[in-house]
C-alpha cells in the first residue's frame, strides 16, 4: 500500500479520505489554509502543513504550495478530493512530473474529458447514446450553423467545450436569436475557460439527471456500479441524490452500465469516474464525464458495499479492482441529503459558530461531516457542512429513516437547509419518485 499521502482538500471529503487512509494504514498529511487549522481532519491527520491564506487561489488551488507540502513531508501521493484541483490536468501533470502519484486519472484522460466536445466524440464512437447535436465545434459559417440548428430542431442549447456542471450554457428557442447567442456564449466561454469553442445540442425540456459510477484500474479493466438520480437540484447545485434511480430496470442498468464500463476499458481509465446522462422518455443521453470522486459517492457505496475511496487508493497503489462485474450486486436503496450552512428560504450562506451539534443515528444512517459543537464555519468556501445518508431494503424504508434522521439532527448557531429537506421528503412528488431537474425550482416558486 501507499506509505503516506497528502490530502489537498478540506471539509467533509478531506475527513472521508483521512478515514479511508487510517483503515488502510496509510499515513496522512493534511494541507490546509490558515482559517482551516481547526478542521477535524487537520487535527486527526498524522501531520499538517499550512499552504496559504484563506482565498482558495492562494491555498487549495496553489499548485506550487501543495507540491512543496508533499515534498517536505515525504508524501508519495496526493489526493485532490472533489472541486478545487481535482479535474485540473495541469495539476495532475505537475504532481506526476514532481515524482508523486496523482490519485485520479492520467493528465491526458482529465484533459480529454475536460473538453466536452472531445468527450462526446469519444463516447459516440463507443456507441454511447448522445443528444442530437453538432459533434464538432461551431465555426463562423453562420448559414451552415443555422442549417444545422434547423435540422436538430428548436429549442437547442449552446454549450462551451470548456464548461460543464452548468457553466457556460445558453438555451435558444428561435432561429432569430441563434447567431447572437452563439457569440455571447463564445465570449463568456473565452473569459471563463480561456477556450471559445462551443457546440450545440437539442435542448431536452424535462429530463432527469442520472449518472453512472465507474471504476477502472488503468490497465483496461473497468466495471460500473449502477446509477444515481441527482435530479433534485437548484442552480446546478445538487441537494438530494438517490441510488438506484427510481424506475430504472435491471436491463436498462446493465445496458447503459456496460457501455460506460466498455468505454472505460477502451481508454484504460484509471480511478473512479462518473458518466453524466440526461434521461427522458426512457432513453439515456450522455452529456459529460467527471473524472473525480463525487460528493454523492456514499449512496453508491451503500447499495454496492464497495468503498470507493479505498478503491482509489488500491488503484493508485497499482492493485487490481477489488471485484469483477459479476460480483457487483445492488442491494436496497440509499438517499443522501446535502446539509448546507444557508438560509432554507433564500439560500444565502449562513457561516459562523456552531454552538451545538447533535448528529442523527440508528439503523441505516450514515453521516459524512466534519462539523462539531464549537466549530466555526468559515465564510470563504462551499457551504456543505454534512451529508446525511439513509439506507434501507427499499426506497420507502430509506425515506422513512432519512425523515427521522433529519428530525433528530440539531445544528444550532447557524441556519441550515434541513427544513427544506424535511419539506421535500414529506412532499408527494418526491415520494412517488421520478422527479425531473426542474422539480425543485418550480416547487419553490409555488
Ligand atoms: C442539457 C439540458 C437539456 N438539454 N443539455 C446542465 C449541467 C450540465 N451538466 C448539463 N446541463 C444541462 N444540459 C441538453 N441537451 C439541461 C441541462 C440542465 C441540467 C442538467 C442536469 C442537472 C440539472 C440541470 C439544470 C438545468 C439544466
Amino acid at each position: 500500500m501507499l506509505d503516506k499521502i497528502l490530502i489537498a482538500n478540506r471539509g467533509e471529503i478531506a475527513l472521508r479520505i483521512l478515514r479511508a487512509c487510517k483503515e488502510l494504514g496509510i499515513k496522512t498529511v493534511a494541507a490546509h489554509s490558515t482559517v482551516d487549522r481547526d478542521l477535524l481532519h487537520v487535527r486527526l491527520a498524522d501531520e499538517s502543513v499550512c499552504i496559504g491564506p484563506h482565498p482558495a487561489a492562494q491555498s487549495y488551488l496553489n499548485i506550487p504550495a501543495i507540491i512543496s507540502a508533499a515534498e517536505i513531508t515525504d508524501a508519495v501521493a496526493i489526493h485532490p478530493g472533489y472541486g478545487f484541483l481535482s479535474e485540473n490536468a495541469d495539476f495532475a501533470e505537475q504532481v506526476e512530473n514532481s515524482g508523486f502519484i496523482f490519485i485520479g486519472p492520467t493528465p491526458e484522460t482529465i484533459r480529454q474529458m475536460g473538453d466536452k466536445i472531445a468527450a462526446i466524440s469519444f463516447m459516440k464512437k463507443m456507441g454511447m447514446p448522445c443528444v442530437p447535436g453538432s459533434s464538432e465545434p461551431i465555426n463562423d459559417h453562420d448559414t451552415e450553423t443555422i442549417k444545422l440548428a434547423r435540422s436538430i430542431g428548436y429549442p437547442i442549447i449552446i454549450k462551451a467545450a470548456g464548461g460543464g456542471g452548468g457553466r457556460g450554457m445558453r438555451v435558444v428557442h428561435t432561429e432569430s436569436h441563434l447567431i447572437n447567442a452563439i457569440a455571447l456564449t463564445r465570449s463568456e466561454a473565452k473569459a471563463a475557460f480561456n477556450n471559445d469553442k462551443v457546440y450545440i445540442e437539442k435542448y431536452l425540456q424535462n429530463p432527469r439527471h442520472i449518472e453512472i459510477q465507474i471504476i477502472g484500474d488503468g490497465c483496461g479493466n473497468a466495471i460500473y456500479l449502477g446509477e444515481r438520480d441527482c435530479s433534485i437540484q437548484r442552480r446546478h447545485q445538487k441537494i438530494i441524490e438517490e441510488a438506484p434511480a427510481p424506475g430504472i430496470t435491471p436491463k436498462q442498468r446493465e445496458e447503459i452500465g456496460e457501455l460506460c464500463a466498455e468505454a472505460c476499458r477502451t481508454m484504460k481509465y484509471r480511478g473512479v469516474g462518473t458518466m453524466e446522462f440526461l434521461y427522458e422518455n426512457e432513453k439515456f443521453y450522455f452529456i459529460e464525464m467527471n473524472t473525480r470522486i463525487q460528493v454523492e459517492h456514499p449512496i453508491t457505496e451503500m447499495i454496492t458495499g464497495i468503498d470507493l475511496v479505498v478503491e482509489q487508493f488500491r488503484i493508485a497503489a497499482g492493485k487490481k479492482l477489488s471485484c469483477a462485474q459479476k460480483d457487483v450486486k445492488i442491494h436496497g436503496h440509499a438517499i443522501e441529503c446535502r446539509i448546507n450552512a444557508e438560509d432554507p428560504q433564500t439560500f444565502t450562506p449562513s457561516p459562523g459558530l456552531i454552538s451545538y451539534f447533535h448528529a442523527p443515528g440508528g439503523p441505516g444512517i450514515r453521516v459524512d461531516s466534519h462539523i462539531y459543537g464549537s466549530y466555526n464555519v468559515p465564510p470563504y468556501y462551499d457551504s456543505l457542512i454534512a451529508k446525511i445518508i439513509a439506507y434501507g431494503d427499499n426506497r420507502e424504508l430509506a425515506m422513512a429513516r432519512l425523515r427521522n434522521a433529519l428530525d433528530e439532527t440539531v445544528i444550532e448557531g447557524i441556519r441550515t437547509n434541513i427544513p427544506l429537506h424535511q419539506d421535500i421528503l414529506r412532499g408527494n412528488t418526491f415520494q412517488k419518485g421520478m422527479v425531473n431537474i426542474h422539480y425543485l425550482e418550480k416547487w419553490m416558486n409555488m
